[in-house]
């Protein structure tokens, strides 16, 4: 059961000591968060990961995460990821090999220089060949400076995985009628030709959760409580940013719930556990999840099962470390450099 459970994990991180830190991504659920020595998203999580001391760094999240992790440890850090299921389904949308066949379509349809940008939710690889062609990466708290940096050292820009953060970063810059979608699995989705005339080409990639969200969520939510706020994440469709009072990064839904007056009401489009969280640390806040919360929990989030932890824990009290997230030397050291562009921005 789950005292019988936390005994046991507090009983392997007392033997650990120093030697592990617990990182909690937002959206895992209450039972990891509450043994994570850190909280936060996938970029805040980073460097965290960067400043700690300790040989394990222990991710609650999804792979792409770990990897960013183990790019920005030390190399005698390990960094272990409870649960090798954990794939975020938006990452697996833009993979490497068939940005390259995209890449080699588009640049030989026009002279202009194209700067590719990926969303942190991507993989090291794309990350490395997005540093090899000029581009960065970027956050969704910092998308418009890359975009910005982008049109500085180039013409154009190929933005992957997320359509959605493209387009409502587009929309941020008053670029909108510059967008043109790239969509790898339909023959029809993807045109060089009208790629060539365009200066924002979107990936078609998207998240399955933020996805869910519709206008009409906000719409009813409205008619039933006219006096709540709704804050949502820019990978919502555009239609639910239109729609919503305040669109931000997830410390942004953070830092709006912990700046609310007593009392005032906000309804959190996001991940579902994220709305729980906050709903827990903010009881003087009403915090609801913007549609209901059967349907926006994340299955890749899901993955990392607190007995999975468990297990890893004690493996390691044991000598043995298990699932180990390693990023391979020449890839680590190319994404480096294209989150490093991205602090520099
Ligand atoms: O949707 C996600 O997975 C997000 C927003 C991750 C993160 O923390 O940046
Ligand atoms: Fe990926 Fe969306 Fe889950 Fe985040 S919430 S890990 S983007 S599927």
């Amino acid at each position: 059961d789950e005292d019988e459970r936390t005994e046991r994990i507090e009983a392997a991180l007392a033997e650990l000591g120093d030697d592990v830190v617990i990182l909690g991504h937002n959206y895992q659920r209450r039972e990891i968060v509450e043994h994570a020595d850190f909280v936060g998203d996938s970029y805040q999580l980073s460097k965290e990961a960067a400043n700690a001391d300790a040989d394990y760094v222990i991710f609650g999240g999804v792979t792409f995460m770990a990897e960013s992790a183990d790019i920005i440890t030390d190399d005698d850090q390990s960094v272990i990821l409870p649960s090798m299921e954990a794939s975020c389904p938006m990452a697996g949308m833009a993979e490497a090999l068939q940005v390259d066949a995209a890449w080699a379509e588009i640049t030989a349809a026009t002279d202009d220089d194209i700067i590719p940008i990926t969303y942190m939710n991507s993989y090291a690889d794309l990350k490395a060949f997005c540093a090899e062609q000029g581009g960065l990466v970027c956050t969704s708290s910092n998308a418009h400076k890359a975009f910005e940096y982008a049109f500085e050292q180039g013409d154009k820009v190929l933005f992957l995985p997320d359509k959605h953060l493209g387009e409502n970063t587009a929309h941020r810059l008053d670029m909108a009628e510059e967008i043109v979608e790239w969509d790898p699995w339909d023959p029809e989705g993807k045109d060089p030709e009208e790629a060539a005339e365009n200066d924002i080409i979107l990936w078609d990639g998207y998240c399955q959760v933020h996805e869910r969200f519709r206008a009409s969520h906000i719409e009813d939510l409205r008619e039933e409580r006219p006096d709540a706020n709704v804050v949502v994440h820019p990978e919502c469709r555009r239609e639910v940013v239109e729609a919503a009072d305040v669109v931000g990064s997830t410390s942004t839904i953070c830092q709006t719930v912990a700046d609310a007056e007593p009392g005032d009401t906000w309804a959190i489009g996001t991940e579902i556990h994220l709305a729980k969280h906050l709903d827990r640390w903010h009881p003087d806040v009403e915090v609801l999840p913007l549609c209901g919360d059967a349907c926006m929990d994340c299955n890749a989030m899901r993955q990392i099962d607190p007995n999975y932890l468990t297990w890893v824990l004690e493996e390691l009290v044991e000598g043995r470390e298990r699932n180990v997230i390693e990023v391979a030397p020449e890839e680590k050291e190319l994404a480096q450099v294209a989150l490093d562009r991205m602090l520099e921005i």
